[in-house]
C-alpha cells in the first residue's frame, strides 16, 4: 500500500496575501481531485501538469478561495488566502482526507543533501540582509559541506596536515559565520550626556531613544537593530557611566540610575565591540581617561563635532562625529566594520555558522592534534549527521 500524502504549510506563519500548501504523494492528485471545486465546471481534469486552476474548497467556515496546480506527477501546489485560518482550515480537511501534515523544515529536509544544507536554508528564511542571504546560500549549496568532505577525505588518506589547515580555516570563519544566525553586539558608551542616545537615532535612521539635555537620562539599555554595509549589528545605548555618587542624590532616581550602569558595565562585558563616545565640545576629563583605561579595545568616537571645540593635549585619537549634521558617520559605520568583521568571507567561501558546527570542528581539531584520527572523522561525520549518537 502506498504511503499517505505529506502536506505542508510552506509559507511563513502570520498574515500574508497567499499561503502555499503542497501536497506530495503519489495520492497527492486523488486527495486534492476530492476537495477543489474548478471554478470552470467543464474542465476535463482539473490537475493538468503546469496549468494553473482557480476554484473552491468547501471547509467548515465556508468555501475558500484556491489556485490550484499540479508541479510534478506527484506534488500538487494549493494556494489559498494568507491569514493564518484559511491555511489552518485546509490542513485539517488535508489531515482528515489522510495526509500528513509536516512543517516547511520537514519540507525543506526531505531534498537536502544533508544537515548543512537543511540548516542553511531553514536560517535563509529569516536572514535579516541581502549580505547574510548571499552567505547562506552559498552553504545552502554546499560551500561548508564540501570543505568538511574535503577534511574528512584527507584524514581518509592518512593526511592529518591538510585535514588540520581545512579545519583551522573553517574554525576561523565562526567571527563571521556565528554573526549570521545572531547580530554583532555593539555598546556604546561614555560618560553622562556625550551623546550616546543621540548617536545610537542617528545610526539607527530614527529615534529610538530619547534625548535630553540633562545628565542620567538613559537608564536602560536601549538596542537598535541595524544594518552596516550589510552585517546585522545590534547597537546598545546605555546609561551615561558616572561614579556611584556621581549623579543624583541617594534617592530613588539616584537608585535606578545606578542600576542602569551596572547594566552598562554588563552589556559593556559581553559586547563584540564597545563605542567609547567622549564630548569634543568639553574638557578631556579624569573620568574620560578612566573609562578609557577600564574598557577593552574601545573604538574612541568623539560627539558633538559641530560645536567648537575643546582643546585637550591628552585627548585620544578617534572618529568625529556629529549626531546633529551626521559628519563622521559614515567613517564611524565604516570603522564599526573593519573592527567586527576582519577577514570578509568571498563568494562560495565554506562558513560555518551554527555553535555545532564550530563545537564539531574544534572536536575533530583536537582529535587529530592527538593522533585519533577515527575520533576527528567521528566529529566530522556527525555535522552532517547531528542526530546520530556519538
Ligand atoms: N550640538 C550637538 N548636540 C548634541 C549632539 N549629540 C547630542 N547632543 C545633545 O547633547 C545632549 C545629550 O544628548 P543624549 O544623546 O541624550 O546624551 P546621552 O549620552 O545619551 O545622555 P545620558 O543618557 O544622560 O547619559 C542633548 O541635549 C543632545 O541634543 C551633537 O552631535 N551635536
Ligand atoms: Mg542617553
Amino acid at each position: 500500500m502506498s504511503s499517505p500524502p505529506r502536506a505542508y504549510l510552506l509559507t511563513p506563519a502570520g498574515r500574508g496575501a497567499l499561503a502555499t500548501i503542497r501536497v506530495e504523494g503519489s495520492r497527492a492528485g486523488d486527495v486534492v481531485r476530492m476537495g477543489f471545486q474548478p471554478a470552470q465546471a467543464r474542465i476535463a481534469d482539473p490537475l493538468e501538469s503546469g496549468r494553473v486552476y482557480f476554484g473552491h474548497w468547501p471547509l467548515e467556515h465556508g468555501r475558500e478561495e484556491v489556485v490550484v496546480c499540479r508541479r510534478d506527477r506527484d506534488a500538487v501546489e494549493i494556494h489559498c488566502h494568507g491569514g493564518p485560518a484559511a491555511a489552518r482550515s485546509l490542513l485539517e480537511w488535508l489531515s482528515r482526507h489522510g495526509c500528513r501534515i509536516a512543517s516547511w523544515s520537514d519540507w525543506i529536509a526531505a531534498r537536502s543533501p544533508d544537515a548543512i544544507c537543511v540548516e542553511a536554508l531553514i536560517e535563509l528564511a529569516r536572514a535579516p540582509t541581502e549580505r547574510v542571504a548571499a552567505i547562506l546560500l552559498d552553504q545552502a549549496a554546499g560551500a561548508l559541506s564540501r570543505e568538511v568532505r574535503a577534511a574528512l577525505d584527507a584524514l581518509g588518506r592518512g593526511d592529518g596536515a591538510t585535514a588540520m589547515d581545512t579545519i583551522v580555516r573553517l574554525v576561523f570563519r565562526q567571527h563571521v559565520g556565528l554573526h549570521l544566525t545572531s547580530p554583532f553586539r555593539v555598546v556604546l558608551a561614555g560618560r553622562p550626556n556625550v551623546g550616546k542616545s543621540s548617536l545610537t537615532n542617528a545610526l539607527a535612521g530614527y529615534e529610538r531613544a530619547i534625548v535630553f539635555d540633562q545628565p542620567g537620562t538613559t537608564r536602560d539599555v536601549v538596542t537598535a537593530l541595524v544594518a552596516l554595509d550589510g552585517w546585522p549589528v545590534e547597537l546598545s545605548d546605555t546609561a551615561g557611566l558616572r561614579a556611584a555618587d556621581g549623579g543624583m542624590e541617594g534617592d530613588a532616581a539616584g537608585d535606578i540610575e545606578q542600576q542602569g550602569i551596572e547594566r552598562a558595565r554588563k552589556q559593556i562585558e559581553s559586547a563584540d565591540l564597545v563605542l567609547l563616545l567622549c564630548d569634543a565640545s568639553q574638557p578631556w576629563t579624569a573620568a574620560d581617561a578612566e573609562l578609557l583605561r577600564e574598557i577593552p579595545d574601545p573604538l574612541v568616537v568623539h560627539t558633538k563635532c559641530d560645536l567648537p571645540p575643546s582643546p585637550a593635549a591628552d585627548r585620544p585619537s578617534g572618529i568625529a562625529t556629529s549626531a546633529v549634521t551626521r559628519q563622521g558617520l559614515a567613517d564611524l559605520e565604516r570603522a564599526i566594520v573593519a573592527r567586527l568583521v576582519r577577514d570578509a568571507p568571498s563568494p562560495c567561501d565554506a562558513v560555518p555558522f551554527l555553535r555545532r558546527h564550530v563545537e564539531a570542528l574544534n572536536l575533530a581539531h583536537r582529535h587529530i592534534a592527538a593522533g585519533r584520527i577515527d575520533a576527528a572523522r567521528a566529529a566530522l561525520e556527525r555535522i552532517f549527521h547531528p542526530d546520530k549518537s556519538p
